[in-house]
C-alpha cells in the first residue's frame, strides 16, 4: 500500500489481461528485464523471435506458457554446505540465504502466524489427500509395534512424529509440527476447532470428532513438574506417559482411542509437547536411555535404533 517505488504504481491496471497473449506481445516498460532480451526494446507487436538457447521456451509450440525468462537455475543440493540430508525425498532449500540452522523448528502453536497455521493445515490436507495419512495411522494402530506401555514409548513417538513431518515437507518444506503446551494453556488449540478431517484408514474412513474436556482434566504444571523430577529413564518415561494419556482422554473422541487418535492433528502437536519434554528432561540427565536391547531397540517398522533417538539435532529438528 505504502510502496512509492515508481515501477509499482497504476500502470499495472493498463496491462493487457494475464493469458490473453503473453511472451513478447505485451509492453514492458515498467520492470527493467532481468537480462538483455532484445524483443524487450521491440514494438510489442514485432514477431516473436526465437533465441539461439534451445532451452528457451518455443512460443511456437507453448503458446501462451512460453516464459521470457530463461530456465532458473536451481542448484544441486550438495552445492551449498548448509544442507543436511535427512531423507532421501526431502525437497532442499534452493538456498542458503534463510539463516536456518535446523531442518524444522518446532514452536509453541501459540507463536505461529496465520500464514503458518495455514500452511501447517494445507500440508496436512493435501498428505491425507495423498493418501499417505491414513496408512501412517494404520501403523500406530498395530500393537506389534509395541508403541505403548513400555519403554519405547518416547523413541518410538519420535520417530513417527518425523514421519508425519517428512511428509508434511514434502508439500510444503517451511512446515513443522507446532506442540501444543497443554499444561500451560488448558485450552484446547481453537484454530483447529473447525478442522475435522476425514482419514482413509484399512477399517474404513475416519472422519475426526472430539469431546473436549468432557471425560478427564488435562495435566498441569505441577504434574509436568512431578514428572521431570525423576532421575532415572523408566519412571519418567512411564510418569510421562500416563499424562500424555490424560491429554488424549481430555480431547475425547478420535484422540481417545489409539486406533483413530493420529487422524486429528492435534495428535501430532500433543505428541511433539510431549516429545519436548523429554528433549528438556535428556538435556540433564545424560546417559538415561531406554533401556532397549537387540529387536525391541529397532523403531519398527523403520530403521532407526533407539540410539537414533538420543539426539533431536541429530534427527534434524529442534523446539523454539
Ligand atoms: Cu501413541
Amino acid at each position: 500500500m505504502a510502496k512509492r517505488q515508481p515501477s509499482h504504481g497504476s500502470g499495472h491496471a493498463g496491462h493487457p489481461k494475464e493469458g490473453g497473449g503473453h511472451g513478447g506481445k505485451r509492453p514492458h516498460g515498467h520492470h527493467p528485464p532481468p537480462y538483455h532480451d532484445p524483443d524487450y526494446s521491440r514494438p510489442p507487436e514485432h514477431p516473436h523471435e526465437p533465441p539461439p538457447n534451445p532451452r528457451y521456451p518455443d512460443e511456437r509450440i507453448y503458446g501462451s506458457y512460453a516464459s521470457k525468462r530463461p530456465p532458473v537455475y536451481v542448484p544441486h543440493p550438495f552445492d551449498h554446505s548448509c544442507f543436511k540430508p535427512r531423507k532421501e525425498d526431502y525437497k532442499p532449500p534452493k538456498t542458503c540465504e534463510e539463516p536456518k540452522p535446523d531442518l524444522c523448528v518446532r514452536k509453541d502453536h501459540r507463536a505461529l502466524t496465520t500464514d503458518e497455521q495455514n500452511r501447517f493445515l494445507n500440508a496436512y490436507t493435501q498428505a491425507n489427500a495423498m493418501g499417505a495419512l491414513g496408512p501412517l495411522v494404520d501403523i500406530h494402530s498395530n500393537a506389534a509395534h509395541q508403541p505403548h506401555g513400555n519403554p519405547r514409548f518416547l523413541p518410538w513417538h519420535r520417530i513417527y512424529l518425523l514421519r508425519l513431518e517428512e511428509l508434511l515437507m514434502m508439500v510444503d518444506p517451511s512446515v513443522c509440527i507446532p506442540y501444543w503446551k497443554s499444561s500451560e494453556e488448558q485450552a484446547f488449540p481453537s484454530w483447529l476447532l473447525g478442522f475435522t478431517p476425514t482419514v482413509n484408514l484399512a477399517s474404513g474412513p475416519h472422519t475426526v470428532t472430539r469431546n473436549i474436556g468432557a471425560f478427564a482434566t488435562l495435566p498441569d504444571a505441577t504434574d509436568v513438574t512431578a514428572v521431570m523430577a525423576n532421575a532415572t529413564f523408566n519412571p519418567f518415561g512411564s510418569a510421562l506417559e500416563g499424562v500424555h494419556n490424560s491429554g488424549h482422554v481430555w480431547v475425547g473422541g478420535t484422540m481417545q482411542s489409539i486406533l483413530t487418535a493420529p487422524c486429528d492433528p492435534v495428535f501430532w502437536m500433543h505428541h511433539a509437547e510431549i516429545d519436548r519434554i523429554w528433549s528438556v528432561w535428556q538435556a540433564s540427565h545424560a546417559g538415561q536411555n531406554p533401556p532397549l536391547a537387540g529387536a525391541v531397540a529397532v523403531m519398527d517398522p523403520w530403521s532407526e535404533t533407539e540410539v537414533d533417538t538420543r539426539d533431536i539435532g541429530a534427527l534434524g529438528y529442534s523446539y523454539a
